[in-house]
């Protein structure tokens, strides 16, 4: 038998259902959980749906970091009701201001070789310390917490192999814009991408950390480095040494895929609008006028990406056609740049300040002006997520980021001089004392769970029906990410919990007469191309469809957390056999789906009548996917 990868290994440790072969499911057991706030109310909502008294993780974390606005009651409804269920159920709390999940996670909880799934796409930022982490919709992240198996396909294996090492200037986030480049953003779908390779050792974990973050754009399960040397001294910086363990591949683990960059050969680069993998070099670009820049977020906040940045802007001004804005990634971060005096360097040059938490990222506020160019150190530039639907948007290092602010247009760093050594620190600052601690197993029977008016019920879900006689309510093209189908932003995010009033937004970026439509024919099914879904992990993306009647997802391909979702929330995935049959269906054709219980219930092929045609349909269910959607979901079916 040849060797194992270190994705392989860690799951061969967690594995407790099905058999490590590609393509076939398994379930793994999960160390950790983490939830943040836009997807917590409904991940706790479920977990109290299930009625299991306390967590059975051996950490689980719920973080407050993307609804920080409070404009209304309804953010802070919110966090009052996490920071009451982790209390009573055995979660530590990061209080609002405490930083971005991702973060803070990789510097206080995050721990190599362990597990971990969170309800959010960009979980797998943990693999940059070594960890198996997977972003998941909240039903799953609730079933982990009661001590249920996570389940996932068996992925595919790739390795990264860098070699060599990052010239000045050239920093992590120009290294995953060099994957995304060449694999796209459906290049990841079944595979986990690990690290390897001479060039590992030149990268610190933050660095790891930026890369395995945005391996979500690549649509992978998950990313993961090794844990080596230099995970033990950023261990070691947080006051954390005892929890390092080494793991690497072995040395005949075989792969599926090799990919191999030479780190000396990159240069500074960008993701042009409006996809991350629109990839290009900034010299090739050119020297656009930028109106905005946005440094922060949970690919893009470490103190070494913010010092760097505060060095660069050391006794300048922004120039005046910008408007910098600045969040650090952590209280940790933002104490020290303030503690060494960079954070003066900072405002002095006319940065904008931002609490530490996601904010422009997800669009709340700063959004550009119109048709404004935004240069962002941020992991998505999906149309309209920055809030402003003409915004063009292009993610970039926080060098070139920094740089741009000052010259007012497209810079690439290299143009500007020596650039400054900054290098981790030995020892970081700690206090984790924005971190509350759950109540012991005695005392959790007093804490009262407050649910404000902002938290509603968790949506009802229906078994699949035998016939589906409807029509096609929606077409769609290929890429579809989840902020078309349940757009987040300053003004509808703090609905997170209120279903009815988020299904007006559904697909408003696409078309706006989704919402009306999807009432008026009493639901429906929607037609999509390939990769429908990517994105972030947000189940409302399945849950508000489902409200809306939707009964079935027919597209060319799926991304994984959203089929997932989909499945969870009793709608059924069904793939095109043939994928040509996609263009002979159009917006209000009849679509007919028949004797489904019994085709799903043996796995037979199903076939869909569209205004008379027959047409092949595979869905790509597991047993398991098949008994929750013939259940009415996963919350049905656990309690089966
Ligand atoms: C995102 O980056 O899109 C989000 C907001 O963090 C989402 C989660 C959400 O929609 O709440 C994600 O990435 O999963
Ligand atoms: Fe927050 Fe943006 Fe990271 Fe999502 S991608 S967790 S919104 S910082």
């Amino acid at each position: 038998m040849s060797g194992l990868t270190i994705a392989q290994k860690i799951i061969k440790a967690h594995l407790v259902e099905g058999e490590m072969v590609k393509g076939s499911p398994i379930g793994l057991r999960i160390d950790q959980t983490l939830t943040q706030d836009a997807t917590g109310t409904m991940a706790y909502l479920e977990f109290e749906a299930m009625g299991i008294p306390r967590v059975k993780t051996e950490l689980s974390v719920a973080y407050i970091d993307h609804n920080t606005l409070q404009n209304g009651f309804m953010n802070a409804d919110d966090h009052l009701y996490i920071r009451t269920c982790a209390k009573k159920y055995g979660l530590y709390f990061s209080r609002p201001g405490n930083g971005i999940c991702h973060q803070v996670h990789l510097e206080r909880f995050g721990v190599p070789g362990k597990t971990l799934i969170g309800s959010d796409s960009h979980t797998p930022t943990g693999g940059g310390l070594g960890m198996l982490a997977f972003g998941a919709g909240g039903l799953d992240v609730a079933v982990a917490m009661g001590g249920g198996a996570y389940h996932i396909t068996m992925p595919e294996m790739v390795r990264v192999n860098l070699t060599g090492k990052l010239n000045d200037w050239v920093s992590a986030k120009d290294v995953i814009l060099e994957v995304l480049r060449r694999l796209s953003v459906k290049g990841g779908v079944g595979r986990i991408i690990e690290y390897g390779g001479e060039g590992v050792k030149t990268l610190t974990v933050p660095e790891r950390g930026t890369i395995t973050n945005m391996g979500a754009e690549l649509g992978a399960s998950t990313s993961v480095f090794p844990s080596d040397e230099n995970t033990r001294l950023f261990l070691a910086a947080q006051g954390r040494e005892d929890q390092y363990v080494e793991l690497k591949a072995d040395d005949d683990a075989v792969y599926d895929l090799v990919i191999d960059i030479d780190l000396s050969t990159l240069v500074p680069a960008a993701a042009c609008p409006h996809s991350p993998d629109n990839v290009k070099a900034i010299s090739e670009i050119g020297a656009i006028k930028v109106d905005q820049v946005c440094i922060g977020s949970c690919t893009n906040s470490s103190y070494v990406d913010l010092m760097k940045v505060a060095h660069i802007l050391k006794g300048k001004t922004v120039h005046d056609n910008v408007s910098l804005s600045i969040a650090p990634g952590s209280k940790q971060v933002y104490n020290m740049l303030a503690e060494s005096g960079a954070l003066s360097w900072m405002i002095d040059a006319g940065a904008r300040i931002l609490e530490s938490a996601c904010g422009p990222c997800i669009g709340m506020g700063q959004s550009p002006q119109s048709a404004g160019v935004s240069l962002r150190t941020f992991n998505r530039n999906f149309l309209g997520r920055s809030g402003t639907k003409d915004a063009q948007v292009y993610l970039v290092s926080p060098e070139t980021a920094a740089i741009s602010a000052l010259t007012g247009v497209l810079t690439d760093p290299r143009t500007i001089g020596a650039m400054p050594e900054i290098s981790m620190p030995v020892k970081f600052m700690i206090n984790d004392n924005m971190v509350i601690k759950p109540a012991s197993v005695e005392d959790a029977a007093d804490v009262e769970v407050v649910r404000g008016p902002n938290i509603k019920p968790f949506p009802e879900s229906r078994p699949v029906s035998d016939n589906i006689d409807c029509e096609c309510i929606l077409k769609v093209g290929d890429n579809i990410t989840t902020d078309h189908i349940m757009p987040a932003g300053a003004k509808i995010l703090p609905y997170r919990s209120n279903i009815p009033y988020l299904s007006n937004f559904c697909f408003e970026v696409c078309d706006e007469e989704f919402p009306s439509r999807a009432k008026e024919k009493n639901g429906g099914i929607i037609i999509g191309g390939e990769n429908y879904g990517q994105g972030s992990s947000r189940e409302h993306a399945a849950l508000v469809p489902l409200y809306l009647g939707v009964k079935a997802v027919i597209a060319k391909s799926f991304a994984r957390i959203h089929a997932a979702n989909l499945v969870n929330a009793g709608i059924l995935p069904l793939t095109f056999a043939n994928a040509e049959d996609y263009d002979s269906i159009s917006l209000g054709d009849k679509l007919k789906l028949s004797d489904l219980r019994n085709c799903i219930k043996e796995g037979r092929e199903i076939t869909l009548n569209a205004n008379g045609k027959d047409i092949k349909l595979v869905s790509s269910l597991s047993d398991r996917d098949r008994d929750i959607i013939l259940a009415g979901g996963l919350l049905e079916f656990t309690k089966l």
